[in-house]
């Protein structure tokens, strides 16, 4: 085992068996949703993907070790710590581990404990982006760096209006990553299933997901591959109140002087606070459903590559997917 990575054996015993798993951040937990909505709803993600036959590995770090698959007493810590558990992206990670400090783990830094896991799929609700003010603030979430450069598929319901969209696009497209819209011909905005700009693919199925992630990684090009999921219709708000609430935000954020790693979790709990929890219904259904989505794309894909018979393997010290 890898000197700062643990692999629960659960997740250790599937990955040996090509077995399908799907991987799950912890930030949403401690800064993305109030206890105990946290708690119940990281649960529920990984009894969904259990039920859509993968095995869940959802990552933190704790005790100085990335730990990949944690068990019910691990995600009660997180939930129970909430914003006082240190967020840690791809910057934060070595200093973390090297400290001994407990951290919950961005979309970044959960891409990178999979694919140094080797687990090729990953659910959550929202990625980071670039933000608006991006020109004057320089802030861009270094989620989409992570996407540009480590091999794992990201599920998500697009990104929240609280970014600016168009940008965000513009810096996947310049980064090679590709955008896949899973039923959906635009792109979508976290609460309501439609930011109305287009996605440069339309997906029908998961199956054509996994082939073009085997397409992807075959063809030798490194890096992620976004896959976007509307909001389950009955679940979505109002795109206008959301957009009202998240202008409210930005200005009390601005007014505030918040800035670098505290922005995202302020926006998300000031937006949850002015639309009465309405965001956090809208926010639970579209994880849940990212992580049903996220387990049929990891099926999928381990059949894929168990038809696929691989060339030997060149000296790595990553796993292989
Ligand atoms: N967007 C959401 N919910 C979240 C996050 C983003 O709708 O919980 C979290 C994720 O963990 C994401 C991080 O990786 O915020 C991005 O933070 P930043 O913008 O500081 O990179
Ligand atoms: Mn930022």
């Amino acid at each position: 085992m890898h000197e700062y990575l643990s692999v629960a054996p659960a997740v250790a015993e599937a990955l040996s068996r090509r077995h399908p798993v799907v991987a799950l951040e912890s930030t949403v937990i401690t800064h993305g949703m109030p206890h105990p909505h946290n708690l119940d709803t990281a649960r529920s993600l990984e009894a969904v993907v259990r039920a859509g036959g993968a095995v869940p590995a959802t990552v933190a770090v704790l005790d100085g070790r990335i730990r990949v698959g944690l068990d019910g007493d691990d995600l009660e810590r997180l939930a129970l710590g909430g914003s006082a558990v240190r967020k840690l992206s791809r910057r934060d990670l070595p200093v973390a581990l090297a400290t001994g400090t407990d951290g919950a783990t961005t979309v970044a830094a959960t891409m990178i404990a999979a694919r140094l896991a080797g687990i090729p799929v990953f659910a959550t609700g929202g990625i980071g982006g670039v933000h608006r003010g991006a020109e004057t603030s320089f802030d861009i979430s270094a989620d989409l760096e992570e996407l540009a450069r480590t091999d794992v598929c990201v599920v998500c319901a697009g990104a929240k209006a609280i970014l600016d969209l168009p940008k965000t696009l513009e810096y996947l497209e310049t980064r090679g990553v590709p955008v896949l819209g899973l039923g959906t011909d635009r792109f979508p905005a976290f609460y309501a299933r439609s930011s109305g700009l287009p996605v440069p693919h339309r997906c029908e199925s998961e199956e054509e997901v996994a082939r073009i992630l085997h397409a992807k990684w075959r063809l030798g090009l490194g890096g992620g591959v976004l896959t976007a999921v509307p909001v389950p219709e009955e679940n979505a708000m109002d795109p206008d109140a959301a957009e009202a609430a998240i202008v409210h935000a930005l200005a009390e954020a601005a007014a505030a002087g918040i800035a670098g790693k505290d922005v995202t979790p302020f926006l998300l709990a000031r937006v949850r606070d002015i639309t009465d929890g309405r965001s956090l219904e809208a926010n639970v259904a579209l994880i849940a459903n990212n992580a049903a989505v996220g387990a049929r794309i990891a099926v999928a894909y381990a059949a894929l590559q168990r038809k696929t018979t691989l060339p030997p393997a060149a000296p790595t010290t990553r796993p292989r997917y």
